[in-house]
């Protein structure tokens, strides 16, 4: 595909399927204009050219002569389009048959149907943009909530790809005198010049080394934060999953073992996008789709940001098997919830109360102690968050690699200088760590990576 691509011209929807009142169709190309202009039909008498950017209405007209819709349609020339390339946007009416007819007569006249991705591919390889640039399109189409809208957005605007170019540059002039004095032994850095290049880098070392750290709350922002709900059965785990999604999501019955498979929903919670997780009640014994059910229930709990457990404070042992459960669970992040609560008598939770302080009393019917619930949660969220207004958090998991990479080999260059090591050495980790830094922007890329980044883009985009 990336031989003969300069040459190709490329036709996509941009708009999503289905009915609505406009859809736009996008090509890109050498050939776009000229595409255009045979099926462009003026309905008044003015010249039949189109002038860059100026949006007009006409009739698109098959090959056959007849009118397909009516449109405005609109070009930019070369460099002064998304793609860079020259470029048509057709506006017609939002019909599942019409966009297909439009789309189909540019694809007869000889274009190709666009990959996903393909217009910001070409934005990036046209170089109008960077790699950060670019992924943060995907971003910014993907952001569903206040924070990864909030994140995306200065990605967008480019604040995020400035730092790290930033960051670069120092790392290209430290990285240039070490070199220097390779070649030009006689011009050795004396002593100021040495405590210099050492400043330089710990400044670097520190500012990449919060980036990596961002990604804690990065992460969060990209894939969610997840919410699993544990512990035995009919503890009211489906209630709770139900209350927080407000639907009735899972199944509730009074019959222990009713969810067998786990549930899993999105949700926003305090701007936060939020995976909850709805698992199978843990105990022994149990039918063997119920013991396949707990296996999975575990895998989730451990891999999830905060698990909460939930006991039923109505059931008189419930003191024992929590003690038990909670030594064979080994999690940290934990909330305990006692629920139930309008079904004990009252006082009877203060054994409950004397235990620790990550715990909550709840009821599923009476939804007693569910918003306080809810704000805990995203206490917690705000507390693992960095400061989102500078736009300087790492939410793509290839950026925090590549960071992590630029890390490892700065420290051990930073080493070097320390211990006076030959210079080579020095200028070797710190080409290593340039090296990866130019990944995240681009600047260094290949086919494999960018195969990766863009099939994660839709069609038209
Ligand atoms: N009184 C009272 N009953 C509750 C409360 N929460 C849940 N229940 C009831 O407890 C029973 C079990 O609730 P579920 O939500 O299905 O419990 P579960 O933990 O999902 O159970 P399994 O899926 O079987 O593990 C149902 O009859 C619920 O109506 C509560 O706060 N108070
Ligand atoms: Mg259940």
């Amino acid at each position: 595909m990336a031989a003969g691509r300069c040459d190709e011209t490329i036709v996509a929807v941009i708009t999503p399927p289905g009915e609505g009142g406009i859809a736009a169709l996008r090509i890109a190309g050498k050939r776009s204009l000229s595409f255009l202009e045979s099926h462009f039909r003026s309905t008044s008498e003015d010249s039949p050219q189109f002038k860059p950017f100026l949006m007009r209405y006409g009739h698109f007209v098959g090959r056959d002569g007849n009118v397909i819709d009516e449109v405005m349609a609109v070009y930019m020339p070369a460099g002064r389009s998304y793609t860079g390339l020259p470029q048509v946007e057709i506006f017609c009416h939002g019909g599942r048959q019409v966009v297909q007819l439009i789309q189909q007569q540019i694809v007869n006249d000889g274009a190709r149907m666009s990959e996903p991705g393909e217009f910001t591919r070409l934005a990036f390889l046209s170089g109008r943009i960077d790699l950060a640039k670019a992924e943060a399109v995907a971003e910014i189409i993907a952001a569903n909530t206040d924070s990864s809208f909030g994140a995306a957005r200065e990605h967008l605007l480019g604040a995020y790809a400035e730092h790290v170019t930033v960051l670069r540059e120092a790392l290209v002039d430290i990285a240039a005198e070490i070199e220097a004095s390779i070649d030009f032994p006689e011009e050795d850095i004396d002593a100021a010049g040495s405590r210099r290049l050492v400043e330089m880098l710990d400044r670097t070392i520190g500012s990449i080394g919060e980036l990596v750290e961002s990604y804690t709350g990065g992460r969060i922002i990209d894939e969610g934060y997840r919410i699993a709900i544990g512990g035995r059965p009919n503890a009211g785990k489906s209630s709770l999953f139900n209350l927080l999604l407000r639907q009735e999501r899972a199944l509730v019955t009074p019959t222990a073992g009713t969810t067998r498979d786990y549930l899993s929903e999105w949700i926003d919670l305090g701007g936060f996008k939020v995976n909850i997780i709805d698992t199978a009640g843990l105990r022994r014994g149990g039918g063997q789709i119920e013991r396949a059910g707990q296996k999975s229930a575990k895998r989730i709990i451990d891999s999830s940001d905060i698990l909460l457990w939930m006991v039923d404070l109505s059931k008189k042992n419930w003191q024992a098997e929590l003690k038990a459960d909670i030594k064979a669970l080994e999690k940290t992040a934990i909330i305990l919830l006692g629920n139930k609560i309008d079904a004990v008598p009252a006082g009877a939770e203060k054994a409950w109360q004397a235990d620790s302080n990550n715990l909550l009393l709840t009821s599923c019917k009476t939804r007693k102690g569910i918003a306080d619930l809810k704000k805990s949660l995203i206490v917690r969220i705000n507390d693992k968050m960095p400061d989102l207004t500078d736009g300087l958090v790492v939410t793509s998991a290839r950026h925090k690699q590549k960071l992590a990479v630029a890390l490892k080999a700065l420290r051990a260059a930073r080493r070097k200088m320390a211990a006076s090591e030959s210079p080579e050495l020095t200028a070797f980790d710190l080409r290593l760590a340039i090296g990866a830094i130019d990944e995240i922007t681009g600047r260094i890329y290949t086919d494999e990576i960018l195969g990766k980044i863009f099939s994660r883009f839709c069609v038209g985009k």
